[in-house]
């Protein structure tokens, strides 16, 4: 197999995966050898104001799936209001093919950690919480690690570095569930209640934690601050996009010969991803992808070209998410890719709202049927009957999440569909697998 051109290797552009390769990077004197802290030390001289106008000015935007912009997020937040303000990071990554933020925090803690404290400086914070994720103990020793390490040289606590700000950072292990990881069900879980998800509005910038104005960003937004702070806001944005601007972390899974993060500007297409990982496994060609996860509508190999940043996928009819890019060949199946998807979101439904509760209950019963060669074709139009139920009508974007691999498997891939309920296709499941409808 031939390595990727250089022209497709220039693609790659490691700023917060820099460090990956350094042996003990997590090491906090290696990481200061590395340039770690330095971007504190010149963000604690800045007026906290200019910091929220420096990632305004970058164009920095959410790396946790909505891509909602950095700075107006922090702007939001009231000043001399007399409440407590917080710093909540969402490191709780669980959304299907992502695997961006764990490999950071495990090999890049500091970081993330300096990122927090800066952050905290510019909205105001005197304490912030990582929320990550239970069953990533390792990275979770690491960050704990970290925090330790960055109390003892002054980096946090009382009078960092003599600038007057206080900051103190908890590292907080949730208990595993996927909904956790929506902001306001992380905020209730992190309070010590069961994790489900508040109405907004009120949105966490002015009722968060405690009630308090509270701003919570993804890992990477966080992340990619201390790097804005000492390039520039021209130099991020010479990176990527007009409206997408900077580096963004892809992570590849499935077909391809080198899974793994690909760190390019936005805006890089899934043929160059693609030829970066090594291409195709051989044998296999492209049939269907994710662009941002499980809870983005599939694209098709007709999609190689897509810019991959938040108007370009848009505009392809899905959503960049957290550019967790799922390669599957002409060797997958879309009917029982969508299955599986579908019995992790009926897993992982909090059960608060009827549309996801009941709706991903009754889909799921409803593939076995079609999978165990059962199916009709009113199962088609219950379907997406369900969806359109569903979607817009939950709480929270669980729901609506669960809908796109349904409605963009049957876009493209309906004849796959007939294929099982008019006995073209082998049935992949047993009677016995039925439940429900
Ligand atoms: C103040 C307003 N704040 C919006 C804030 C809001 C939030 C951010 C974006 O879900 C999506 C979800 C997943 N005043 C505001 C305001 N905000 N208006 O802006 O809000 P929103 O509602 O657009 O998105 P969200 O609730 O953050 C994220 C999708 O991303 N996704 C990602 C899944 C990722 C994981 C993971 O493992 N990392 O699960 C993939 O598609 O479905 O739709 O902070 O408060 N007027």
């Amino acid at each position: 197999m031939t390595g990727p051109r250089r022209e497709t290797l220039e693609k790659l552009t490691p700023v917060l995966t820099k460090r990956w390769l350094s042996p003990e990077a997590w090491r906090i004197g290696v990481y200061e050898q590395l340039d770690g802290y330095a971007a504190l030390r010149k963000a604690l001289a800045a007026h906290p104001d200019d910091l929220i106008q420096l990632i305004k000015d970058s164009g920095l935007r959410g790396r946790g799936g909505a891509g909602f912009p950095t700075g107006l997020k922090w702007g939001f937040i009231p000043q001399n209001d007399g409440k407590p303000h917080y710093l909540v990071v969402n490191a709780d990554e669980g959304e299907p093919g992502t695997c961006k933020d764990l490999p950071l925090m495990t090999h890049d803690p500091h970081s993330l950690v300096e990122g927090v404290i800066i952050a905290s400086y510019a909205i105001r914070a005197n304490r912030a919480f990582i929320y990550i994720r239970g069953e990533a103990v390792h990275a979770a020793r690491r960050l704990r690690n970290a925090v330790r390490e960055a109390y003892a040289k002054g980096y946090l606590g009382t009078n960092i570095l003599g600038s007057g700000h206080d900051l103190d950072l908890v590292v907080h292990s949730g208990a595993g569930a996927y909904i956790c990881g929506e902001e306001t069900a992380l905020l209730d879980s992190l309070e010590g209640f069961r994790g489900q998800p508040r109405l907004r509005p009120p949105f966490p910038a002015t009722h968060g934690l405690y009630a308090s104005p509270t701003v919570v960003n993804n890992v990477g937004t966080i992340a990619s601050v201390p790097y804005i702070v000492l390039g520039g806001a021209d130099w991020w944005k010479s990176m990527g996009t007009e409206k997408s601007s900077g580096p963004m972390i892809y992570s590849l899974s499935g077909r391809i010969a080198n899974p793994g993060q690909y760190e390019c500007s936005l805006g890089v297409t899934l043929r160059e991803l693609i030829e970066l990982a090594g291409g195709m496994l051989p044998g296999h060609n492209l049939r269907f992808w994710t662009p941002g996860g499980s809870s983005t509508p599939l694209l098709t190999a007709e999609h190689l070209d897509v810019p991959l940043d938040f108007e370009g996928v848009a505009g392809a009819g899905s959503i960049l998410g957290t550019t967790a890019t799922q390669i599957f060949s002409d060797q997958d199946c879309p009917v029982y890719a969508t299955y599986k998807w579908l019995e992790f979101y009926y897993h992982e439904s909090c059960g608060k709202c009827t549309p996801c509760r009941e709706g991903n209950y009754w889909m799921v019963g409803i593939y076995r049927r079609i999978l165990s060669g059962a199916g009709t074709h009113q199962d088609l139009d219950t379907l997406l009957d369900t969806c359109d139920n569903i979607l817009g009508r939950a709480f929270c974007g669980l729901g609506d999440g669960a809908t796109s691999p349904v409605t963009s498997s049957m876009k493209y891939f309906k004849q796959d569909y007939l294929d099982y309920i008019e006995g073209r296709k082998a049935p992949r499941l047993s009677a016995k697998q039925l439940v429900g409808a």
